[in-house]
């Protein structure tokens, strides 16, 4: 039976061989629930960038390009890192470039893994379906803050493991804490991070509808899946 371990930072990654397994990486807020309502909305591809000078070079290749520090939109590029700003027309067919705080680190950083998926509580079902079907062992890569924890990115962590329980091993000690965290506060899961703390950060930057989006549980069928430089989507039948 395939397993399911959970690296709580990108800067743990080193103790986790990605070699023959498949990377989930995750930043519930807000990188990867941006990249999932981007996507699930007609944004042909994402180039995922960790550097702000790298990602506003792809302005003259025709592309929108967003950017994210600190949770503020930075000057000089086309959209922020919120999902509201997917869902608009305007990116229907468009291919997008993005670089954030946290989110498009963890992504590059996952590259050693086989396959490199990228999951949100927005898809979660979908990621799963995706890895019931691939039958390979799993490393769920949280963003985390600046290598630090957080508990958004270990709740999406436990929910995959739900969905994944009874056809993966799930007995590795993170996997089990983030399901235990999970379990205990599926029901109001925005009560439960309403302390942490960058759900704080983002209540002073007054985004709290941000937040509650993110937060939904299986809205959007579609997984992003890192081909080369490229984020496509990718929905099973
Ligand atoms: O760190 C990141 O990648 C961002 O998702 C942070 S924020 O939610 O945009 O503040």
């Amino acid at each position: 039976m395939p397993s399911i371990d959970v690296c709580f930072s990108p800067y743990l990654l080193p103790l986790y061989p990605l070699e023959g397994k498949i990377a989930v990486a995750v930043d519930v807020l807000r990188a990867t629930s941006s990249m999932v309502t981007a996507l699930a909305n007609g944004v042909a591809h994402i180039v995922p960038v960790s550097e702000l000078h790298e990602c506003l070079t792809y302005k003259d290749r025709n592309y929108l390009v967003a950017a994210e520090r600190d949770g503020i939109k930075a000057d000089g590029f086309d959209l922020g890192n919120s999902p509201f700003h997917y869902l608009e027309d305007e990116v229907k067919g468009r291919f997008l470039a993005i670089t954030t705080t946290n989110g498009t680190q963890a992504i590059n950083l996952s590259r050693a893994a086989d396959e490199v998926l990228v999951g949100a509580m927005l898809n979660v079902g979908a990621v799963a379906n995706y890895l019931i079907k691939a039958g390979k062992d799993v490393v769920v890569v949280c963003a985390g803050w600046k290598g630090i924890f957080n508990l958004e990115d270990t709740l999406f962590a436990g929910a995959l493991a739900d969905r994944l329980s009874g056809q993966f091993d799930l007995n590795h000690d993170a996997t089990l804490a983030a399901h235990q965290l999970y379990t205990t506060n599926k029901t109001d899961l925005l009560g439960f991070l309403s302390k942490s703390s960058h759900v704080q950060r983002l209540e002073r930057l007054h985004i709290l509808p941000d937040i509650e989006f993110c937060l939904q549980e299986d809205k959007y069928k579609v997984v992003p899946v890192l081909q080369g430089d490229f984020l496509v989507p990718v929905e099973l039948t």
